[in-house]
């Protein structure tokens, strides 16, 4: 963390004292440093046997490690211990019904470690037993697929599977901030996404087994096995495109029990809420289902008053993660802009960053791989002299779609919506090195 001067904050908060208290204790290590080269240089000793430096080495360099397997399954360094997922208290009225956010701002690349991969539970997670787990392929009548079925694990396991990295965001992701800014870090303001690689079974290819007539089954409703009734429709022509997928796989292991163990539908591009966990059930209809997580929740509010209903896909949207919110920045001189771009629609194709808040833009570095509908790393050179800076990052898709600002966002959308805020977000950068989320 050194050689980028910025000092990540267990809480993203540091009161005024303590930032003193990190300059000052930097300020005396590189002293420190210095003085010890420079004493070496003098006297010209380096000799093992009377070099004090080397007599008081630290027990890591001395004696006897830990043994193999002291940990049969690896966790973070001590050290690591502040990056957690957190839940922003008072969101929700019981625990299980809320949310844990992604803490953004310490991870590299693309992919989330799956143990902090964000949640959101409507009814609580659970640890379902594989063996006793079932998926039912049925038709709301009997002309949609010739042979109904009840899969058990085992059985769906065996079938061909793919494996393909994907981001997820739930659509209220950046909800709390359409009227104006209300959280300050990054990991509450877009904590709602994740990316993994997802390992499954091409939902299309589980339906022409079932023997699915594709003419008559337009739409495909899924219901998860939790008490949350999560039932969510999916159009035909999305799980046609072979990316809908029937997955048990999450970065290289089973699905993690908060994110649907043993079996989850992975929707790329398709706000969170369609992802159902605990899978149960598909169903072929004719029509839209309109459930109750369609036709009261997940609807956005337009500026007329009216709802409009199942606007799915995740529109083009970048945030920087590092510097952001709740950072502090400890010296002028070089700085690396870094941050993530995804779009429900494909590809992302270039990523702009600003640093005097939208002035002037300079395209940031895009650090492969570049996927379809999976977060994208970019990486942008900043040189800090030491004045108040905003930072934004501008992502445009594959197919020519350009993230809004808030202005042009909330000229369509107003200001009171929930979900699918894809706004320009602003971090400033005041002269005390500090970030704060700000709106332009
Ligand atoms: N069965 C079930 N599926 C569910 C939910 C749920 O509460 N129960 N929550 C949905 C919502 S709103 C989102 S954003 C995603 C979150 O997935 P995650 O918890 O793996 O991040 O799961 C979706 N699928
Ligand atoms: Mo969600």
């Amino acid at each position: 963390m050194l050689n980028r001067f910025i000092r990540r904050a267990p809480e993203n908060f540091l009161s005024r004292s303590q930032i003193q208290e990190v300059r000052a204790g930097r300020r005396s290590f590189l002293s420190g440093a210095v003085a010890a080269a420079a004493s070496a240089m003098v006297t010209g000793r380096a000799m093992a046997g009377d070099d004090p430096e080397i007599m008081n080495l630290p027990a890591h360099s001395k004696g006897l490690g830990q043994p193999v397997a002291a940990r049969a399954y690896g966790l973070p360094s001590e050290w690591e211990k502040n990056l957690q997922r957190r839940e922003s208290p008072g969101l929700t009225r019981v625990p299980q019904s809320s949310v844990s956010f992604c803490p953004l701002q310490g991870l590299f690349g693309i992919i989330t470690p799956s143990g902090l991969h964000f949640e959101r539970h409507h009814q609580g997670w659970w640890d379902m037993d594989p063996s006793k787990h079932r998926l039912m392929i049925n038709g709301s009548d009997a002309t949609m697929l010739k042979r109904p079925m009840v899969l058990n694990m085992d059985e769906l396991m065996r079938l061909p599977s793919v494996s393909r990295m994907h981001f997820i965001e739930c659509g209220a992701n950046t909800g709390m901030e359409w009227g104006n800014v209300a959280v300050p870090t990054v990991q509450y303001t877009h904590g709602m996404l994740s990316c993994s690689e997802f390992t499954g079974v091409p939902l299309r290819a589980l339906l022409e087994l079932c023997g699915a007539d594709f003419k008559r089954a337009r739409f495909v409703l899924a219901e998860g096995a939790d008490g949350s009734g999560m039932t969510r429709t999916i159009p035909m022509s999305l799980i046609m495109s072979g990316e809908v997928l029937v997955a048990y796989g999450q970065n290289g292991e089973m699905l993690r029990p908060e994110n649907g163990y043993p079996l989850r539908l992975v929707v790329p591009g398709v706000q969170g809420v369609s992802w159902v966990k605990y899978l149960r059930r598909i169903e072929l209809g004719d029509m839209p289902y309109a459930t109750k997580d369609e036709s009261i929740h997940y609807m956005d509010l337009m500026p007329d008053g009216l709802h409009r209903q199942y606007t799915s896909i995740q529109e083009v949207k970048s945030v920087i993660t590092s510097p952001s919110g709740g950072q502090v920045l400890l010296d002028k001189g070089f700085h690396t802009v870094t941050g993530l771009a995804w779009s429900g629609r494909g590809k992302i194709r270039r990523v702009d960053v600003s640093v005097d808040g939208g002035r002037n833009w300079k395209p940031a570095r895009l650090e492969g791989p570049v996927l379809s509908k999976c977060l994208t790393r970019f990486n942008s050179d900043f040189v800090w002299d030491g004045k108040p800076a905003f930072f934004q990052s501008r992502a445009i898709d594959e197919i020519g779609h350009i993230q809004p600002t808030y202005g042009d966002l909330r000229k369509v959308r107003a200001s009171r919506s929930i979900y699918h805020n894809n706004a320009i977000q602003t971090w400033a950068l005041g002269e005390n090195g500090e970030v704060k989320n700000v709106q332009l």
